[in-house]
């Protein structure tokens, strides 16, 4: 498995321990080359010149755009529309899509555990349109029940929008299940796969997803790329959510008509580097392979887990089960803020995550401020987690502790 370290030349620096994956992974020379090949060769603006450079540029990006829909299985290339990250494919949907079908008193239901990316879109719906917000909430080790799923979804609920894989928790929430329940109460499903994506195989069409929200730069893209699945039944009566150039079919000094999906939703110049290098990092995932990526990520995270367990004032949130992870593993150390135990962790070169994860209130529901988080990916080594162990163990002391 290690041997694809050598591929990201940022981790030649053994030094360092790179555990901020959830944050944004690393990229292997396959994307940076990608992009470069593509400023290098093919650069013109896409999509409107009528001159090879520029038809170049436009087959890199539509060729990029059927890799996405592959990689999700999406019935048709046109169902993914290429947006800067998650946060951007969320805010489409809840605006161009929520604030046309909305009404005063209808259903939003999110789960505890959202990343504020897949919230506050929500929130601004309800805010705008007189809708109501409601939560799954989990069990204690972030886990969702039916009945809880049941229990929240009525025949009131317009969207569900869910977190596939939890940024703290790194918990799989049941996708497939919660859209079944979803569909026969008569609402959309809205998927946030920003951790999902990088980490386990999926299937739009078998999950049963409306909307599927991916990053780019959390699975060895470029950052200011990112796409959208949506469901074409739906992509096609909804309304653009940006507008300008290119997203047209014709206008005159009042009106305008749009191009068809997927270019109705792509106003302006698009970020054709960025889909073509995000294509080059889903080629590079698959040659990885989604079984040995979560094979590698499950053993270190066992790793972890148990040498955490030999630890003294250290609290794991989340799973016993190192399945149930992602990679992802969060604790706090008791005694000790977790800026403090991420800088003391810093000066020996290691880059974990602390604070509040930027899902506030799934730590009011865990009943803390902020934790630590360390992410890892499949070219993370046990060697990596016992060093990390090692310097875990020494911040008490730092921060004049005993012990
Ligand atoms: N949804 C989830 C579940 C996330 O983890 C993140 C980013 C986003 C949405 C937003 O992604 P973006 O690409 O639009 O920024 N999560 C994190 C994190 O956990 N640490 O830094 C960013």
């Amino acid at each position: 498995m290690n041997n694809w370290r050598a591929d990201f030349p940022i981790l030649s620096d053994e030094r360092y321990i790179y555990f901020d994956n959830a944050a944004t992974s690393q990229r292997p020379k396959q994307v940076t080359d990608a992009i470069t090949r593509f400023y290098e060769q093919d650069n013109a603006n896409p999509l409107r010149g009528l001159y090879e450079w520029s038809v170049r540029a436009t087959d890199d990006y539509e060729n990029a755009r059927s890799a996405v829909a592959e990689f999700l299985h999406a019935k048709k290339a046109e169902e993914i529309i290429f947006t800067r990250n998650t946060t951007e494919s969320l805010n489409l949907v809840a605006y161009s899509y929520g604030l046309s079908h909305l009404n005063e008193g209808d259903e939003i239901v999110v789960c505890i555990t959202e990343h504020h990316s897949n919230l506050l879109p929500w929130q601004m719906c309800v805010k705008k349109k007189g809708a109501v917000l409601k939560f799954f909430e989990t069990e204690p080790d972030g886990t969702l029940t039916e009945e809880e799923i049941r229990s929240k979804i009525t025949e009131k609920t317009k969207i569900v929008a869910i977190g596939h894989v939890s940024n703290v928790l790194g918990v799989t929430h049941p996708v497939k299940k919660i859209a079944q329940i979803a569909h026969e109460a008569g609402a959309v499903v809205v998927v946030d796969g920003a951790q999902s994506a990088p980490h386990i195989a999926v299937d739009v069409q078998e999950l049963g997803a409306d909307f599927y929200a991916i990053s780019g730069h959390k699975m060895l893209g470029p950052m200011g790329i990112g796409a959208l699945y949506g469901r074409m039944e739906l992509l096609e009566e909804m309304p653009p959510f940006l507008t300008g150039g290119e997203m047209i079919e014709f206008v005159t000094r009042e009106d305008a008509t749009y191009a068809e999906v997927p270019h109705k939703f792509e106003a302006g110049t698009v970020n054709a580097a960025g889909a073509y290098g995000m294509a080059a990092g889903i080629a590079y995932l698959k040659q990885v392979g989604f079984d040995a990526i979560m094979q590698q990520e499950e053993k270190l995270t066992a790793r972890l887990l148990a040498q955490l367990k030999e630890l003294p004032h250290i609290t794991v949130y989340g799973s016993e089960d190192p399945a149930k992870h992602s990679g992802i593993v969060t604790f706090n150390v008791e005694g000790c803020h977790p800026h403090d135990v991420s800088s003391i962790l810093d000066e020996d070169h290691v880059c974990i995550r602390a604070g509040h994860h930027c899902a506030q209130p799934l730590l009011q529901y865990l009943g803390v401020n902020a934790t630590c988080r360390a992410s890892m990916y499949f070219y993370n080594t046990e060697e990596e987690v016992d060093r990390f162990v090692e310097k875990l163990a020494g911040v008490r002391k730092e921060l004049g502790y005993g012990s």
